[in-house]
């Protein structure tokens, strides 16, 4: 083993600039964007889809996640799901799904459960229960269930939904521990 030497400036100074610049980009991830929408860095452009007219009241959501790599690239270190607006009228609701990030993602619509948003128990396959699910956003460029949604690309669902609290998940395995989960109100 060779004998400790001290280490020389040159080694601290080049620590130093890389921990600065890791924190710099780290921060971008955070809050790098400044125009409408989330966030998120990764975002993919959107694939090319022609989306029928919807009927009911319009819920629009985004599908957004950051991170790399974690669990050989498959876990987003955060992802969300974000939807406009969070309440609506009771009755005919069609979901407009994009997926702006990443990763595949896919909406699924469940009823709260009362310990609340973000609270459901993750199985070993990284998956929650889709126990009493109303339906699925996860076609390519289409309605309803599918393999899920690429990077870039648009579903949507039209439910018909009792007044009640909604929660709006991405059940694709460990990202709703990451963060994938949405109230929705219908009034
Ligand atoms: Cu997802």
């Amino acid at each position: 083993m060779a004998p400790t030497q001290p280490i020389s400036r040159a080694a601290l100074a080049a620590v130093f600039v890389a921990v600065v610049l890791a924190a710099a980009v780290s921060t971008f991830a955070i809050t790098g964007s400044t125009g409408p929408g989330p966030p998120w860095r990764g975002s993919a452009a959107d694939i090319p889809c022609n989306v029928p007219p919807l009927p009911g009241s319009l819920v629009d959501v985004t599908l957004a996640d950051y991170g790399s790599g974690m669990m050989g690239g498959t876990w987003p270190m955060m992802a969300t799901v974000q939807a406009q607006p969070q309440v609506v009228e009771a009755g005919t609701v069609s979901f407009l799904v994009r997926n702006r990030g990443q990763y595949v993602h896919e909406l699924t619509v469940l009823p709260t459960t009362s310990a609340g948003p973000g609270t459901r128990i993750t199985g070993p396959d990284g998956t929650v229960s889709e126990e009493g699910a109303l339906g699925h956003a996860e076609a390519s460029c289409g309605a309803g269930e599918g393999d899920g949604i690429p990077p870039g690309g648009t579903s949507w669902l039209t439910l018909d939904l009792p007044p009640g609290q909604y929660e709006l998940i991405c059940n694709e395995p460990w990202h709703y521990q990451a963060g994938m989960y949405q109230i929705l109100t219908t009034t």
